[in-house]
């Protein structure tokens, strides 16, 4: 399925609203997980000794963040070359990463869905509609196949 130029707009205008405001979005981002999947707090380091989300941790800000722009650069290879091209070193720590976290691939759909309702919360109803939302969504599936291709190769 071809990703189309408008596609690639509706990402891109998404993230320049999100990014005055990633500290933010990203602790939303992570609640919103964990709201979801509750059970999906034992895999995190930030939460080792505490009950609450700590509201200024700066591995999960730059954690989130990265996801945020990540699925942002998937949004532009898939638009440029029609696939997604993560660099091979950061491909293999990210499935190493979340293989020994124990990761599994429902949980790709959980972080799926809080990532996309982060989206609609930071643009505001105004500016959300299906197609962004589709956009967001392609965007993410091929990176997280990416990232569940390489878990199962090094499985
Ligand atoms: C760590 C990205 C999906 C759980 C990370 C890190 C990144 C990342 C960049 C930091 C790696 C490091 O520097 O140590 C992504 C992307 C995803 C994705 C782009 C999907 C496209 C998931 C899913 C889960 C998950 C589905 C399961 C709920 C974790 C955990 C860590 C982690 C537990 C380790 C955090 C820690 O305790 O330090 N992820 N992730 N991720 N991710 Fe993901
Ligand atoms: C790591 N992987 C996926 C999603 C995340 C959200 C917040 C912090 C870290 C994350």
């Amino acid at each position: 399925m071809a990703f189309s130029e408008q596609q690639e707009v509706l990402v891109k205008e998404a993230w320049e609203i999100m990014k005055p405001n990633l500290p933010q979005l990203s602790l939303r981002f992570f609640t919103t997980i964990l709201e979801i999947a509750p059970a999906a707090k034992n895999m995190f380091s930030f939460l080792k000794d505490s009950e609450e989300i700590p509201k200024n941790n700066p591995k999960l800000k730059v954690h989130a963040v990265k996801v945020f722009k990540m699925t942002c650069e998937s949004a532009v290879q898939l638009r440029e070359m029609g696939k997604v091209v993560v660099a091979e070193t950061t491909l293999r720590y990210l499935g190493s990463v979340h293989l020994k976290k124990g990761v599994l691939d429902p949980h790709f759909e959980v972080v799926k869905e809080a990532l996309l309702r982060t989206v609609r919360e930071a643009v505001g109803d105004n500016k959300w509609s299906e197609e962004m939302r589709g956009a967001w969504s392609v965007a993410y599936d091929h990176l997280a196949e990416a990232i569940k291709a390489e878990m199962k190769a090094e499985a």
